[in-house]
């Protein structure tokens, strides 16, 4: 090899692998970004071509194959994967370990499954290349103009990849939304719950339209209005935003609002699920997060709809008496359900950092998360400083700016749930996240009756208020009790 082509060759500082629409956007993004030169490769050699004559600005270094691809890269070698999650990812790791180095840094920036991230990292680590799995949030406009960005593995990895991350990251009151969430699945896991979150918020959003639609009567483009009022205010996020832009349009075809011509059934890509799957093994309620996943599939079963349609509902019709009044009442309901479904998705966090050893640090989850993602909002910010009070803060909602917005909320929220029970219009999340911010503070809750139960048919036993120590009831004999 000449001296020329072997400079040529080690050209570049990172490489992307997988150049569909995430991937492309991303090396973009690291191309205009100084200091930067980005190998690309793609299984599909025409990807890789069209990306490079589209971009000639980008000076991309091409490869045709892992060897060309790992021989284009400067040591530590950094490669960020932008494929399909599953097999896929799996298959480029398993190529790019074969041209790989010790040292060396293999990225997953698709949507992995946290326990898969787990796995693979301790795997290529056996191998002493590093294995990062990212978490990106921002869709395809984040990937090319700066996305938030969760990045679990090593502290090694991160000495390399820090400063390449932080120079595409997004920027929130000169902050960059990047940091290092915590070692091996730490950043998948973030990046799941967060995307748990973002269904909770589309599904309170998506519940407010609805209570507002069918309360008033106002017009899709009439109620992107109000959206587009609350957005001036505490509710301020990109979600609001775009519910306005959503409800403002009007279908081409027919001339109706296009919200009207949109099929109502909402698709998942599973995320949402994984976050209540996990919750559920660890012993978290978030309530709102499985609320909105189930919305979801509850609106995907049109057979099921069709049959439950004959069902009969409430004889009255709703028609608030003041409609502004209303209108300001789900205002409110809506951001007091909001605020329970961060504080359960922390609360989630909390415990994975916990249960798998992370040192997850959720007041820069909360700053990373003020921009670039699609649950980029004011709000973050708020979370931000209850964590800098109060970093070992048990429960988000009880922090002071958290618990003086619910106690201003609260009684709005509970006429909007009974409104919405009593006119029979469904609003899951809203009710859930009241009924759990009441079952959070009441003094007692039924959970002992429950224990009595458990003591009458399993003898699981039970624990007293008033002595320490455990004890089962004699049911089926004298009925006395024992200490056990
Ligand atoms: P896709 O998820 O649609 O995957 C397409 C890419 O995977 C192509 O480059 C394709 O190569 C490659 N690929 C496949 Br499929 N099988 C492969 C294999 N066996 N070996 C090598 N490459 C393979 O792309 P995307 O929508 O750009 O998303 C990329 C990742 O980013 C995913 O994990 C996704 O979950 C995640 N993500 C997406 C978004 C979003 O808004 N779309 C947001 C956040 C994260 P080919 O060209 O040869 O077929």
């Amino acid at each position: 090899m000449t001296e020329a082509a072997a400079v040529t060759e080690a050209a570049a500082n990172i490489g992307v692998v997988g150049l569909a629409v995430m991937g492309a956007n991303l090396a973009r993004n690291l191309a205009s970004r100084e200091g930067n030169t980005v190998a690309v490769l793609n299984r599909s050699p025409e990807r890789t071509d069209a990306l490079v004559a589209e971009h000639p600005e980008a000076g991309f270094v091409p490869a045709r194959t892992f060897d060309q691809f790992a021989a284009s890269l400067a040591r530590p070698r950094t490669a960020i994967i932008m494929v399909q999650a599953g097999a896929a990812t799996d298959a480029v790791i398993d190529a790019l370990v074969e041209v790989f180095e010790p040292g060396d840094i293999i990225v997953d920036g698709g949507n992995a499954f946290f326990p898969d991230t787990i796995r693979r990292e301790r795997a290529v680590r056996e191998t002493g290349i590093n294995f990062v799995g990212a978490g990106i949030s921002g869709g395809e406009e984040g990937a090319l103009l700066g996305p938030s960005i969760m990045p679990g593995g090593s502290d090694e990895a991160w000495t390399t990849l820090g400063p390449i991350l932080t120079s595409i990251a997004a920027v929130a009151d000169g902050e960059p939304c990047v940091t290092h969430i915590g070692h091996d699945g730490a950043g998948h896991f973030v990046k799941m719950v967060h995307n748990g979150i973002e269904y909770a918020d589309m599904q309170l959003i998506a519940e407010a339209y609805d209570l507002i639609r069918r309360g008033t009567g106002k017009s899709p483009a009439e109620i992107a209005d109000v959206f587009a009022e609350w957005n001036r205010g505490e509710l301020e996020s990109y979600l609001i935003e775009i519910t306005a832009e959503v409800l403002r349009q009007m279908d081409a075809d027919t001339g109706r609002p296009l919200v009207d011509v949109i099929l109502d059934q909402a698709g998942a890509k599973g995320t949402g699920a994984w976050t209540v799957q996990t919750a559920l093994s660890l012993g978290v309620p978030v309530s709102g997060i499985a609320e909105a996943t189930f919305a979801r599939s509850l609106s995907s079963h049109p057979e099921q709809r069709a049959a439950a349609a004959q069902l009969p509902g409430p004889d009255e019709a709703f028609a608030p008496d003041d409609e502004a009044a209303f209108i300001e009442d789900v205002r409110q309901a809506l951001y007091a359900s909001k605020i329970v479904a961060y504080s359960q998705g922390f609360d989630e966090i909390r415990a994975g950092a916990a249960e798998y050893d992370w040192r997850i640090d959720l007041g820069a989850v909360s700053r990373i998360w003020r921009a670039g993602c699609i649950i980029r909002a004011q709000f973050l910010g708020r979370i931000a400083e209850a964590y800098a009070e109060q970093p070992e803060l048990p429960l988000l909602m009880s922090a002071p700016y958290f618990a003086e917005a619910l106690s201003r909320g609260q009684a709005a929220w509970r006429r909007v749930v009974i409104a919405a029970t009593a006119a029979g219009i469904p609003a899951p999340a809203f009710s859930s996240s009241l009924a759990y911010y009441d079952g959070l503070r009441a003094e007692r809750l039924p959970a002992a009756l429950i224990q009595g139960q458990r003591d009458f048919f399993g003898a699981h036993s039970y624990r007293r208020v008033d002595r320490a120590g455990t004890f089962h009831t004699l049911w089926s004999g004298d009925r006395s009790e024992v200490q056990l």
